[in-house]
């Protein structure tokens, strides 16, 4: 049964280091899977669009993600690589690292992001939006960054938007 896992908070050094790829050996071993299952518990519980590994304390090059909306099924990211990105713009931001927190930050518009599935397939993920703005987060995160590192006008969430996007 998956189970939800403790996410860590910015100060912890998980949340800095550069995670490892992942064997495409080690995907179909049951504790792999139940690894999986246990990100996308988390990341309901939360709750949160998206959940890369290295925030429950895994180092490894792994994320989650549902953006809830009817073009994209809910997805997992095994060793992604980030294939096309367009155009910067501006985007409200948080992460469930850094809760009740919320900023301004540089994101493409537009990203691809190529990897493996659960099963080891490979797959690609493209859109915009919400879609784009988590897949960047998401890859950051696996390279020990937050989105605070280059944020702007952090501040705690006050309105039910900032509230929505700090939590969700
Ligand atoms: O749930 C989340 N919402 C969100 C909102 C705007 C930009 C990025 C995100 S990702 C975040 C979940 C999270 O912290 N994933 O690492
Ligand atoms: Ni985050």
């Amino acid at each position: 049964m998956p189970y939800i896992r403790e996410i860590l908070t910015d100060g912890h050094p998980a949340l800095r280091r550069v995670a490892r790829r992942v064997n495409p050996k080690e995907i179909r071993e049951p504790l792999f899977q139940q690894l999986i299952d246990d990100m996308f518990e988390t990341m309901y519980a939360a709750p949160g669009v998206g959940l890369a590994a290295p925030q429950i304390n895994v180092s490894k090059r792994i994320f989650v993600m549902d953006v809830h909306d009817d073009e994209h099924e809910p997805a997992v990211v095994i060793n992604p690589k980030v294939e096309e990105l367009s155009e910067e713009i501006e985007l409200r931001e948080g992460c469930l690292s850094v809760p009740g927190i919320v900023g301004e930050i540089a994101r493409f518009k537009r990203a691809a992001v190529s990897g493996l599935d659960r099963h080891g397939q490979k797959i690609r993920i493209e859109g915009e939006g919400l879609l784009a703005q988590c897949l960047q987060h998401e890859i950051d995160h696996l390279n020990g960054a937050l989105y605070i590192d280059r944020a702007k006008n952090l501040r705690p969430a006050v309105s039910e938007e900032e509230k929505e996007t700090a939590e969700a």
